[in-house]
């Protein structure tokens, strides 16, 4: 049988596209090199001439696109003698800054809302053993909370503030990009902090880009003056249009300014003062994509279609993308022979209790009896 290498994580395969040294000690737990799942069923039901693809980031080893991120912050954070790391999070964020903490055997502090989080995202900050911090406020005020404490202890912050964040993040566009030959058309993805999108857009614009371009102003992607390698100019290959779904309740980027009593049932993108909001203006201008909202009732619908259609599940948040999509292809706003990809961020077991409230699906109780269990599948065969 032929040799195939064993895959050791993101670092170590786009190790010349990120900022790493030779002899820097890598902290990793196999993440990036997710599933880009082309959707079957929704498109038929849908009646429409689209490839749908998801990118399944809740395969991530702590079940959330953060790990991408998390690897190489924590990474840089031990490379520059880091003890401790600090985060606010809505979750998922401090699940995987727990684990990496673990990992490379660091404290990690993480700042959440409290009763605001998924069970299964407590449970892990709570399993890898970080110091959980739960505060009467949302995330937020979590986050101003890190950037001040942050300033007087000695903690490294690995919200995506931290730029080592975002160059992890980036390879999932490279990653796409491998698999489909070429970038997709549009891009989805539910926006919160803003984080995110922004690191999609770095990555598809290095892959398309040659050498890089001169610039007159500072450049928000790498804050060179001068000489940008993402710089517009210099694209040769196709980049999407980058299209970002927040939750209504929770929708700064639609309502043109903060929000400071954001919610949604998607507790992970309960966010009403961004932290990547110029970048993220920028990623629309530059990509010719745009912003919109989805109603919760929307956002749950797609995370049952996605689930009973496809087989997926995904976390609440995650199917905000989709939701988006659907509405958009259904107006023609998505172009009828599009390709498009949808990044499902984040995995479904993360919240259980969500799931389980919204589920019509019956639940049979019943005597454990053969003739019970016989007449139970006679009365639901299709
Ligand atoms: C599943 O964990 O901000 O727009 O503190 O968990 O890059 O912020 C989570 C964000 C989308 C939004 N989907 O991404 C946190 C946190 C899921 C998420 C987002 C988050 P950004």
């Amino acid at each position: 049988m032929p040799f195939r290498p064993r895959y050791t994580g993101l670092i170590e395969r786009y190790r010349d596209r990120l900022p790493i040294h030779d002899n820097t000690r890598i902290i990793s737990l196999g993440e990036g090199n997710t599933p880009l799942i082309r959707l079957n069923n929704i498109p038929d039901l849908l009646g429409a001439e689209v490839e749908i693809y998801v990118k399944y980031e809740g395969l991530n080893p702590t079940g959330s696109f953060k790990d991408r991120g998390m690897t190489m912050a924590v990474t840089k954070a031990v490379e520059q003698g880091s003890r401790a790391i600090i985060c606010a999070s809505t979750g998922n964020t401090s699940a995987s800054a727990a684990a990496y903490a673990a990992r490379a055997g660091i404290t990690a502090f993480v700042l959440i809302p409290d009763g605001k989080i998924a069970q299964g995202k407590l449970a892990q900050a709570m399993m890898h053993g970080s110091v959980v911090i739960q505060i009467k406020g949302n995330f937020d005020e979590g986050m101003k909370l890190v950037k001040e404490v942050a300033e007087r202890a000695p903690v490294t912050i690995v919200n995506s503030i931290n730029p080592f964040r975002l160059q992890g993040q980036k390879t999932a566009a490279f990653e796409i990009v491998e698999e489909l030959g070429r970038a997709p058309d549009y891009h989805c993805l539910p926006v919160g902090n803003a984080g995110n999108i922004t690191a999609h857009w770095i990555g598809y614009c290095e892959y398309s880009s040659g050498s890089g371009a001169q610039v007159t102003e500072a450049c928000v992607f790498c804050a060179s003056e001068g000489h940008c390698r993402f710089a517009s100019g210099a694209i040769v290959g196709n980049r999407p249009k980058m299209v970002g779904y927040q939750a209504a309740g929770s929708a700064p980027f639609i309502q043109g300014h903060m929000v400071d009593n954001p919610e949604t049932v998607a507790t992970a993108i309960r966010i009403g003062h961004p932290q990547s909001w110029d970048h993220a203006w920028t990623v629309q201008k530059e990509s010719g994509g745009w912003f919109d909202s989805c109603t919760d009732a929307e956002i749950l619908h797609a995370q049952k279609l996605l689930a009973e259609k496809e087989g997926i599940f995904c976390e609440p948040a995650s199917a905000t993308s989709l939701a988006g999509a659907l509405r958009d292809i259904k107006t023609g706003k998505i172009a009828a022979g599009s390709t498009l990809v949808c990044t499902l961020t984040g995995h479904g077991l993360k919240d259980p209790d969500t799931a389980i409230q919204q589920s019509t699906a019956p639940v049979l109780t019943i005597a454990a009896e053969l003739s019970r269990v016989q007449k139970a599948i006679e009365d639901n065969l299709a």
